[in-house]
């Protein structure tokens, strides 16, 4: 099959079959020791969570569905010969668990802009704000947004047609305006069918009927489950709003950056350039490098296995679906995963790490030597602060995502002072975060490289640089939870404990 549909639909029964299988042969094998030093340490070190699209080594790093991010480089269709793979490709091999033709990709890159129209009430969400708020707050609220389906304004006279079922609705609607209407016509679409759902709101209870649409009128997902839907299916929706998504975050992010640092000045998607490229281009940057940049970027920031905190928290937030908790939709899912991203430890240390830079170059100049950067760091750790980029919760060697961005760095800007900087940065920080004693992990992660190649192509504004992040993400956070759905994971529900049931239980044992 050459659709991402029909794979999915081939491969979800084989590994429904195997998880079973798992569950009935291995579900009481021992996986290790919960200690008291993991509980108190944020649960590191504990397996506990199913993630399917990938899996991180502390040593190796990341590998999506098995690929290691060099073999990713040299295998997934790249837009030219030998260039930076393609994100659909990465989706296409998080989703289905093999590598993509470069026809099946292109069919995927034109799916991905025919889903990619926003409607117009998100964004004036994102209008709603004061331009200065950060981007990430303005780009999370544009996601909350798309949640909300694009209704169909129609004016409701007395007597209405409705257009897409040839039912006449008599309305008595004076007091409840068009807009429920329109919301109950969008409904309607999404009937099997829509004249038998619309024919008992023409006579009925107007009021009652028209909650019960409203709550429908937002992800797939969530019409499917107001009507019903049976659980074997819940990830074909999911599915829907999940490609949705990923198309739409993009547009998102862009009118962000264009409405902050551009005017408002809104660039239109290119229906000929591919999903990274796009990106780039939306955000106003077309230079053929800067294109394969965010071809690379978007790519290696999609997925981190489950545990890091966006990917965990889309994961538990989408779960509660399973409880009936009729809220957490992809969307919902999603931006909660965003709000996780911000934070300075994770997503945002990739701002974090450019401005650092830069108040290294304020105080010191670019040709700073050895010996004032180390001054420099020890400054920082002394002052109780942490080296942006560096250090990390798994990871125990350089992460390979740093490598191939060092990699791009070495073909396309060698000579560039910042990028000369971070190569110092990558000699001068580990000692010192080894002689510090207490880091596990001295080496540079992500956040320390992405900075200076987006700053040397133009995109100088660091404090937008985690949207850059979050919408990568939405391509590992949605896949995995379209797999959340197709095997029925359930509600996730670790046990708490307090200190004095720790201080009981290790006194007793
Ligand atoms: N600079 C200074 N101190 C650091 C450090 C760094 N870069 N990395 C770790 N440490 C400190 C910790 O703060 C902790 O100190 P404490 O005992 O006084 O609280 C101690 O070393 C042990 O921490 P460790 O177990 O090595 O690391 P954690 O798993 O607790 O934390 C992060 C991992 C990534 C949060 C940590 O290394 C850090 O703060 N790094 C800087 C911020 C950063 O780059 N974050 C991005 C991470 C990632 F790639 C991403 O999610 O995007």
């Amino acid at each position: 099959h050459q659709d991402l549909h029909s794979q999915l639909k081939e491969f979800i029964p084989e590994q429904q079959e195997r998880l079973k299988k798992i569950k009935s042969e291995y579900g009481k094998v021992q996986l290790g020791n919960i200690t008291v030093d993991m509980v108190l340490g944020g649960m590191r070190g504990m397996t506990g969570m199913l993630w399917e699209t990938s899996l991180l080594d502390p040593d190796e790093g990341i590998r999506f569905r098995g690929m290691s991010i060099p073999e990713c480089q040299k295998l997934l269709p790249a837009a030219r010969p030998g260039g930076e793979p393609l994100p659909e490709g990465l989706l296409w091999l998080l989703l289905t668990g093999k590598v993509p033709t470069k026809d099946q990709v292109d069919a995927l890159s034109k799916e991905l802009r025919s889903r990619a129209a926003v409607p117009d009430h998100v964004y004036k969400a994102i209008d709603a704000l004061p331009s200065s708020a950060h981007p990430m707050t303005q780009f999370a609220t544009g996601v909350m947004a798309l949640q909300v389906d694009k209704l169909k304004i129609l004016t409701v006279t007395k007597q209405t047609k409705c257009v897409d079922n040839s039912l006449l609705i008599k309305s008595t609607l004076g007091k409840m305006g068009s807009l429920w209407v329109g919301a109950m016509l969008s409904v309607g679409k999404y009937f099997a069918d829509p004249a038998a759902f619309l024919k008992p709101l023409a006579s009925g209870d107007w009021l009652t009927n028209c909650v019960k649409c409203l709550k429908g009128v937002q992800s797939e997902f969530q019409k499917a489950y107001e009507n019903g839907i049976h659980k074997s299916k819940y990830w074909e929706p999911t599915y829907v709003d999940s490609l949705n998504l990923i198309a739409q975050v993009p547009v998102v992010a862009s009118y962000v950056y264009r409405r902050m640092y551009k005017n408002g000045q809104v660039v239109p998607m290119d229906d000929s350039l591919d999903y990274g490229a796009n990106f780039a281009h939306m955000l106003g940057f077309d230079s053929p490098d800067m294109l394969e940049l965010m071809r690379l970027y978007v790519t290696i920031h999609s997925d981190h296995e489950g545990g890091n905190v966006s990917a965990h928290t889309g994961h538990l937030v989408s779960d509660s679906i399973l409880v009936a908790s009729a809220l957490s939709d992809p969307y919902l899912s999603f931006a909660a995963a965003l709000n996780g991203l911000a934070g300075p430890l994770h997503g945002l240390a990739n701002q974090e790490v450019l401005l650092w830079i830069k108040s290294v170059v304020d105080e010191c100049g670019e040709n700073i030597t050895t010996e004032q950067l180390k001054d420099y760091v020890w400054k920082t750790l002394k002052s109780g602060k942490v080296v942006p980029g560096f250090g990390h919760g798994v990871l125990r060697k350089t992460d390979p995502r740093y490598m191939c961005q060092r990699e791009f760095a070495l073909k396309h800007l060698p000579d560039d002072p910042l990028f000369q900087l971070v190569s110092k940065l990558y000699d001068v920080v580990p000692p010192i975060l080894t002689e510090l004693g207490k880091v596990k992990n001295p080496w540079p992660n992500v956040d320390a490289h992405s900075g200076v190649l987006l700053n040397h192509y133009g995109l100088t504004e660091a404090r937008y640089y985690t949207v850059l992040f979050g919408v990568s993400r939405s391509i590992g956070i949605c896949s995995q939870l379209i797999w959340d759905r197709a095997l029925g994971l359930p509600l996730e529900r670790p046990k708490s404990v307090t200190m004095d049931w720790l201080e009981d239980y290790c006194k007793k044992s």
